[in-house]
């Protein structure tokens, strides 16, 4: 049985994880918007992503014994500066959200929760592949500096991403 503390920590979580889908399909409207498909392929697989992450909770509550009570999913940003603007922030969001799941274990540790903070190992460990995959694309912009056919390049790369939940690894 979850305490009703943890039950209100997983339940924050689970808007988080909508919230963080929202954002990607933010993202992602943005970048077609830019004509950039490849990057909005990339978003809308990051978009589902996030689904994956907030229904494994969803459903950890469930076999808790917790209730889950969904609340309003926060609108997210509509705009970017540039495709450097929107990774930055992919970056600058999942490192918040490595700093709520770190919270969480450290309440599940506190609580001496051992189930949850062992669910818990799981989403740190996909925040180590989600920070590195957004920080390795801020590199290429950042070598690219806005130039056309690194863009592109990049742009065709990114459009070969494929919806891989279930495990930590990512493409
Ligand atoms: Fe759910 O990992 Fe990104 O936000």
């Amino acid at each position: 049985m979850l305490s009703k503390k943890m039950e209100k920590a997983l339940n924050d979580q689970i808007n988080a994880e909508y919230y963080s889908s929202y954002l990607y399909l933010s993202m992602s409207a943005w970048a077609y918007g830019q004509n950039l498909s490849g990057f909005g392929h990339w978003f809308e697989i990051q978009m589902q992503e996030e689904l994956s992450h907030a229904m494994k909770l969803f459903k950890y509550v469930n076999d808790r014994g917790g209730r889950v009570t969904l609340k309003a999913i926060a609108g997210p940003p509509v705009k970017w500066a540039s495709p450097l603007a929107v990774m930055g922030a992919t970056l600058k969001h999942e490192q918040k959200v490595t700093a709520m799941i770190n919270k969480l274990a450290e309440l599940a540790l506190a609580e001496k929760d051992f189930a949850t903070n062992a669910l818990l190992q799981w989403y740190i460990n996909e925040q180590v592949e989600e920070e590195a995959s957004a920080s390795e694309i801020v590199n290429k912009l950042k070598m690219i500096k806005g130039a056309g056919n690194g863009l592109l390049m990049l742009d065709r790369a990114l459009a070969q991403r494929q919806l891989n939940v279930g495990t930590t690894q990512q493409t």
